[in-house]
Formats: structure tokens, sequence, C-alpha cells
């Protein structure tokens, strides 16, 4: 069978072999008791490596974001977002459908940001008809806006207005750490504007399975409830925390790999004919182009065929792709890659 490079997402990364020792010998118990020491453990490591008070150990992206909005939230609250956010394009509906709350999308700027004039015109004025704004939203990095990190300095800016609105700030920071690689700024100082974090271990960290929910201790021991009433609460999963333990131990303190082999994919593909590149290099380990308007061929069908070469990408659009690099790709990946999309695109 042909080795195929996977660069759909670093959601495909599978475990390293170091991950699965250390998941074999596992101490485990049953979580829902706090008895797995495992997972006590990558809890209490999340929680001093992002700075916050606690940390709750969920089976994935979604079930954190969908666990911090229920317990930010009550029945009939609203929440501000990106129009372009994960929590608002691809969690299901999750918030609304099971949790009651009613979202309000704000534009997505081209660099992650929602203006904080927008956000302002969006929190609803004490009304008999209106519901109660709770909660913003972000998500660092931006996945749909390219990968891009949100600054230091724009976070600061959102927590402190929050602050004086008397509203929560939750984020999404599913690939917080590739921000804080991106902008070389420690982790903790990118998340204390908000007053709770997700993380993810099984994207660019490359674990099977989890992601962390991160905050104050009381907020994360009504959270813990939530995930209990959401049928996330795990037995003897220690044998995943230990994966992820490897992934914050180890991973994390790669991804500049990653960015750089996705500036050097960027960039062999910037002289490929028939492809539109965005503007500016990619900032982290997403790489975003479309096809020219010439090209005959849909977005999938072109894929189809790069599929033929060996390469997996992922269509976002009609005519839009995105690679994305991870743990899994190498060196000489990037070389095929260029290599395939120049043959695919030779008419
Ligand atoms: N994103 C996946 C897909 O769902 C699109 C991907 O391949 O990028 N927040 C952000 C910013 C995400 O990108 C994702 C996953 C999640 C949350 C959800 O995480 P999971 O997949 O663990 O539920």
């Amino acid at each position: 069978m042909m080795q195929m490079i996977d660069l759909r997402s670093d959601t495909v990364t599978k475990p390293t072999p170091e991950m699965r020792e250390a998941m074999a010998s596992a101490q485990v118990g049953d979580d829902v008791y706090g008895e797995d020491p495992t997972i006590n453990r990558l809890e209490a490591y999340a929680a001093e490596l992002l700075g916050k008070e606690a940390a709750l150990f969920v089976p994935s992206g979604t079930m954190g974001n969908l666990a911090a909005v229920l317990t930010h939230c009550r029945r009939g609250d609203e929440i501000i977002l990106g129009d372009s956010a994960h929590t608002f394009l691809f969690e299901v509906g999750g918030v609304s459908a099971l949790g009651g709350v009613q979202t309000h999308p704000v534009p997505n700027q081209a660099d992650g940001t929602l203006r904080l004039e927008d956000i302002k015109n969006a929190i609803r004025p004490q009304n008999i008809h209106y519901p109660t704004t709770r909660l913003i939203t972000l998500e660092n990095t931006h996945n749909r806006c390219g990968g891009v990190p949100l600054t230091l300095d724009y976070m600061e800016k959102v927590g402190a207005f929050a602050q004086e609105q008397g509203l929560q700030v939750h984020l999404d920071g599913a690939r917080i750490f590739n921000a804080a690689e991106a902008l070389d700024v420690d982790v903790r100082q990118l998340v204390e504007p908000v007053d709770s974090v997700m993380f993810c271990l099984s994207k660019g960290l490359a674990a099977p399975v989890g992601s962390l929910l991160c905050g104050r201790e009381g907020f994360i021991n009504r959270a813990r409830k939530t995930r209990k009433q959401l049928g996330g609460g795990m037995r003897q999963a220690g044998i995943l925390a230990a994966a992820g333990l490897v992934a914050l131990q180890k991973m994390r303190l790669r991804l500049a790999e990653d960015h750089a082999r996705a500036k050097r994919l960027a960039e062999g593909l910037r002289r490929v004919s028939g492809l539109d590149m965005e503007p500016t290099p990619p900032p982290t380990n997403m790489v975003y182009c479309s096809l020219e308007e010439g090209i005959p061929y849909a977005g999938e069908e072109i894929a189809g065929f790069l599929e033929k070469e060996g390469v997996l990408v992922g269509v976002t659009a009609k005519r839009r792709f995105r690679l994305v690099t991870h743990y899994w790709i190498r060196d000489p990946d990037v070389k095929n890659v260029v290599q395939a999309f120049r043959k695919v695109l030779s008419f």
C-alpha cells in the first residue's frame, strides 16, 4: 500500500512510540471517584503550565468548549463569538441544542480578532425582552482565519474590556501552544486575561485523545459536574492521560518544526502555477490556498487527483484547500507534496 502524506489536519497524528509505552504502563483508577493518579497528574500539570488554579480532562475539544459554555451560562443566555469560530461552525450547534444558549456571531477579521466595537454593539442592554449577554469566546490560534495567533496585546484588551462590562471570557485554545510558539510569549501570559481556556492534546501534540479545560477552582468543580452530565465522566482513562503527559512534556517543545515546514510548503506551492496562495506566509502549522480561476476542476476533484499521488489535503470550500503540518510530516514530504500539486495542475 502507498504511504500517504496526510495533511488534512493535525488531528490525524498517531501516538508516538513513547506515548504507547507510557500508556501501557500507566497507573489507573476510577476518575469519576477522582482516583486516577495519572489523570490527576495531567490535570495538575496542565493547570500549572497555563497558570490557572485547576484543570479538567475531557474527551475532546468539542466537549471542552461545550462544558465551558454550559458552566458559564444559564439557559437563555447569549454568548458573543466570531462568525468563523469553530464553536459556531463546527460543533454541531451543541451550545444551543444541549445548553439552550444562544450564539451572537460578530465578524471575524482576517487576523482572527473580533473588533471591540463589534463586541460592544453585540452586548444586550438591560431590557425585559433581551437575553442576558454572559460570555465572549475567542479562538487562538484561529483555525478558519489561517491558523493565525491572536496577540498578547489583543488578548489583554479583550480581557480588560470584558471585565469592565462584567462579562466572562472563554478561549478555544485548541492550538494555544502553536500560538505561544509563533508569538514567542509564555503561554501563561497569553491566557492570563481569560476566565477559562480549553486546549487539545490530540492535534499538533499528537496524543490519541483528549483536551483540558482550565480555569478557577470553583469553575472547574462545576465544569466537572457538567462533564458528567454530558456523559464525559470516564473511568480508567489514565491510560489516555499518560499519552497526554508525553504530549505536554515533549511534543509541545517541537511545534516550531511544524511551523517551519508549513512556511517551506507555502513557499514551494507559491511557485506552482494554478494556485493562489494567501499573501502572508503561514504563521503556524496551516497552509491555505485556492485554485486559480482558470482551473477547470472543483477542489474535491483536485483532491481526488492528489490522493492518487499519495497526498491527502483538506477541502474547506469549493476551491480552497487546507494543508496542516504535524509530527508525522517530514522534510522530504514537503518536496513531494509540491511535486504532486505541480503534476496534478499541469494541463
Ligand atoms: N478542528 C478540526 C475539525 O473539527 C475542523 C480540525 O481538523 O481542525 N477548536 C478548534 C479551533 C478546532 O480546530 C477543533 C477541531 C476543535 C475545537 C474541536 O476539537 P475536537 O475535534 O477534539 O472535538
